[in-house]
């Protein structure tokens, strides 16, 4: 095989991985098959305390992964696990028991779909949520703060 080829193949692909780290997105925590890409938390409305989270959960495992709540280290921020569905042009949110992901597919949690609630949010600009697996693990995870979706 042609080595410059080789070289410029190999060149491309470290670029594409140094670039993926740079975004600072995708954050796979040790010793779980979940990959979580894109977490974000929308900034309070002046006034308020309340907002929601977002994130894409990626399942690179081969066995379901289910998740039993998200938590704060904050004793005053509590998190729960929506779901939004609009009937009769009114939107309303449920609570979720927990989010479970299929092996080899992401969920993702997204404005009008499934989301996170936090309550007693301080707007800071980063906030560190865990997610509770049912198998004991907590994963961290860290949302930045953005105004609406970029893509
Ligand atoms: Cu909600």
């Amino acid at each position: 095989m042609d080595l410059g080829y080789m070289r410029r193949t190999l060149l491309f692909v470290t670029l594409l991985v140094a670039s993926c780290e740079d975004e600072g997105q995708v954050q796979q925590p040790p010793g779980s098959t979940l990959a979580f890409d894109n977490a974000w938390v929308r900034p309070l409305v002046a006034g308020g305390s309340v907002t929601a989270a977002y994130c894409d959960i990626r399942n690179q495992g081969r066995e379901a992964v289910r998740i039993s709540g998200f938590s704060s280290d904050d004793p005053d921020v509590r998190v729960e696990l929506h779901e939004s569905s609009e009937e009769g042009g009114i939107v309303r949110m449920r609570p979720l028991e927990n989010l479970t992901i299929p092996a080899g597919e992401t969920v993702s949690l997204a404005p009008g779909g499934k989301h996170l609630m936090l309550f007693g949010f301080d707007d800071s600009p980063e906030v560190m949520l865990y997610a509770a697996l049912e198998d004991g693990l907590r994963l961290p995870v860290v949302f930045t703060a953005r105004d609406k979706v970029e893509r």
